[in-house]
């Protein structure tokens, strides 16, 4: 039997968290086309007839701006660090740049053994390939090279058997049942987030995050009652997210209510307030509540 740790690494919006959910058939980490969706780490455990796997998804690293980046990169580093065998996933429908250059050189220094996954081969001809392969050889050892694409899981099997002929010899690490580290809180907070992350632009996919107040348990054939707030940054953000005649609140509330109530398996009564909390990427406390985890 194989078991152990495998992190998820690699720039915003290359597919690490498209790939945890694919691998482990559950919706565990929130998508979407806006860089630095992940904020925190995110493990899910999966089980093979020849082993168990913990999958780590990581926040993409980027240069960081505010104290809640900082974290994020640091929750990425650490993770690298503290795994059996890494994984960069890479975009290669964009070009490369100087944050892949700063990642790799990460790669480089640390002992961990490393499979280069090259996502999205969906978007690109299969000629345009092989240069990538080539550039990322001559610049570190990986253990493998896998082309795959995330999102119609074009070789994400083969990915999977690797990283099982990788990992050390062991008994599993959790039982077989055991899913995620994260609790029903951070997964309702996410849920409402990620309508916040389809709907809004510019810079309110950044300036924004959500609290769970409460959830309070449905009784007999009653609804659960969930209490969150959308943080803000500035007054000038709260008409956004509230839209013209609350239209956007309206709309965040009702997508969210639905996965939710898909995730817990009950009806859900949503009550979602707006918030300005200025400089809340900043608060140490706001993150520590928010569970980006810092040092
Ligand atoms: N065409 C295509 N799109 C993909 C693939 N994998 C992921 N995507 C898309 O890429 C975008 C980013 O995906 P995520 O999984 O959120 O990326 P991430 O690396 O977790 O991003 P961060 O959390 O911001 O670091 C989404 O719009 C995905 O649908 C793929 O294999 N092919
Ligand atoms: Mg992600």
């Amino acid at each position: 039997m194989k078991s152990g740790f495998v992190a998820l690494v690699g720039r915003p919006n290359a597919g690490k968290s498209t790939l945890l959910n694919r691998i482990v058939g559950h919706k565990l980490a929130i998508v979407s086309d806006k860089p630095q969706t992940t904020r925190t780490r995110i493990a899910g455990a999966k089980n093979y007839p020849d082993g168990q796997v913990v999958f780590v998804d990581t926040p993409g690293v980027h240069k960081p701006t505010h104290r809640m980046n900082v974290r994020m990169v640091d929750l990425a580093l650490e993770a690298m660090r503290e795994v059996d065998l890494l994984t960069l996933v890479v975009d290669v429908s964009v070009r490369e740049g100087p944050g892949d250059r700063y990642l790799l050189d990460l790669v480089k220094k640390i002992t961990t053994p490393a499979i280069l996954a090259l996502n999205k081969v969906d978007l690109i001809a299969k000629a345009k390939l092989l240069p990538i392969i080539d550039r990322y050889r001559q610049a570190h050892a990986f253990v493998e090279y896998v082309p795959l694409s995330a999102l119609d899981g074009t070789n994400v099997a083969t990915l999977e058997s690797l990283f099982l002929q990788h990992l050390p010899d062991g008994d599993p690490l959790y039982p077989a049942d055991y899913v995620t580290d994260q609790s029903d809180r951070f997964f309702v907070a996410e849920i409402v987030r990620e309508q916040v992350l389809q709907l809004t632009h510019d810079e309110l996919p950044f300036t924004t995050a959500v609290v769970v107040d409460s959830i309070e348990e449905p009784r007999e054939g009653e609804a659960a009652t969930i209490y969150c707030t959308i943080l803000v940054e500035r007054e000038s953000q709260k008409p956004i997210v509230i839209g013209k005649g609350g239209a956007m609140i309206k709309q965040i509330g009702t997508a969210a209510r639905l996965e939710l109530q898909r995730f817990l398996g009950t009806r859900v009564h949503l009550d979602v307030r707006v918030r300005v909390k200025s400089e809340w990427r900043d608060d140490e406390r706001v993150l520590d509540d928010l569970g980006v985890r810092g040092r």
